[in-house]
């Protein structure tokens, strides 16, 4: 990645982190703010609202309509690292490098503050996106959110994965957790930039396309990071896994393989904005660490 994106994504975390601060007060009964702020404010890699910002910046020439939009989708993914954690979904006792949720305030805090976090999200966006954004696109975003959020992607992934431990799934099945438990997420952070980016039809489609494979190579690596990496590097337990029988790419195909494949998915990833004129170095540059990522 250049050094101009590398300062461009920086730039970025640094009005995210303030921004999510500042959306999120300690209110009464302080515990569940507390909770939420907790978990939000533990410094993940910022990777959903930086490509949103950047999608909205790359097509219309600035991203600040996009950043209530862009803070809610962080919501929505740490409640879902919440909630993933409990111990009747993932049982992990670290997250972003501290003590999961539930390890600090108790397992129904936890519950709670992941339920509070989707419902606050939301209300984020319709409450602090610019008035210059029609309420016909905060209907449309609020929608993507939605949709993204539910039975259909989210929740849909999650309960196959659960329901695939210690079995014997296919490729497709594969596939279909990584599409809705992860790159679901990738490409609502795409398409709300582009949304309020103004993008036609063929960029938004163009920019799903590349979201899918980022979304996909990133779970592939989140895989591969599982059996190489380190609590201390990773900041979560790795060796999950083959502790619960997961299957994985890397049981799949093998580490190698996994890898190639993953280096093959963000090459597409940028080809699809070349051969669309989408010209941004922040999204070459995501697509292209993706495979260099450590944690
Ligand atoms: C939406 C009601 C509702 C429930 C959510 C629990 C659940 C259902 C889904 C789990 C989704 C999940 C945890 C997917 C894993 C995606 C993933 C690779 C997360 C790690 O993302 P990073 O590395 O994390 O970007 P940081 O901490 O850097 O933000």
């Amino acid at each position: 990645m250049n050094e101009a994106a590398k300062q461009q994504i920086d730039e970025y975390k640094k009005i995210v982190e303030k921004k999510l601060d500042e959306y999120l007060p300690v209110k009464y009964p302080q515990e569940i703010w507390e909770s939420m702020r907790y978990s939000v404010l533990a410094g993940g890699k910022r990777l959903r609202p930086v490509l949103c910002l950047e999608t909205c910046k790359v097509l219309s020439g600035s991203y600040e309509q996009a950043i209530p939009a862009a803070c809610a989708i962080e919501m929505l993914h740490t409640q879902s690292l919440i909630h993933d954690d409990l111990p009747c979904m993932d049982n992990d006792d670290y997250r972003r490098g501290k003590l999961t949720n539930h390890k600090k305030f108790g397992e129904s805090t936890a519950v709670l503050a992941g339920d509070a976090l989707l419902s606050f999200a939301p209300q984020i966006i319709i409450q602090n996106t610019p008035k210059t954004v029609s309420e016909e696109k905060i209907l449309k975003v609020l929608e993507e959110f939605l949709v993204s959020a539910g039975a259909e992607k989210l929740i849909a992934g999650q309960v196959v994965d659960i329901d695939s431990e210690g079995k014997q799934i296919d490729e497709k099945t594969l596939n279909f957790i990584h599409d809705n438990k992860t790159a679901a997420l990738f490409k609502l952070s795409i398409r709300t930039g582009a949304i309020l980016g103004n993008a036609a039809e063929s960029q938004l489609n163009a920019l799903t396309d590349y979201a899918q494979k980022i979304g996909l190579a990133f779970q592939i690596m989140d895989d591969i990071l599982d059996v190489t990496s380190t609590l201390e590097e990773l900041g979560k337990t790795p060796g999950k896994d083959e502790k619960e029988q997961k299957v994985t790419y890397i049981s799949f195909y093998g580490l190698e393989e996994s890898k190639k494949q993953v280096a093959s998915l963000c090459a597409r990833a940028c080809d699809i904005l070349k051969e669309n004129d989408i010209l941004s170095d922040v999204l070459q540059g995501v697509a292209d660490s993706i495979t260099e990522r450590v944690n």
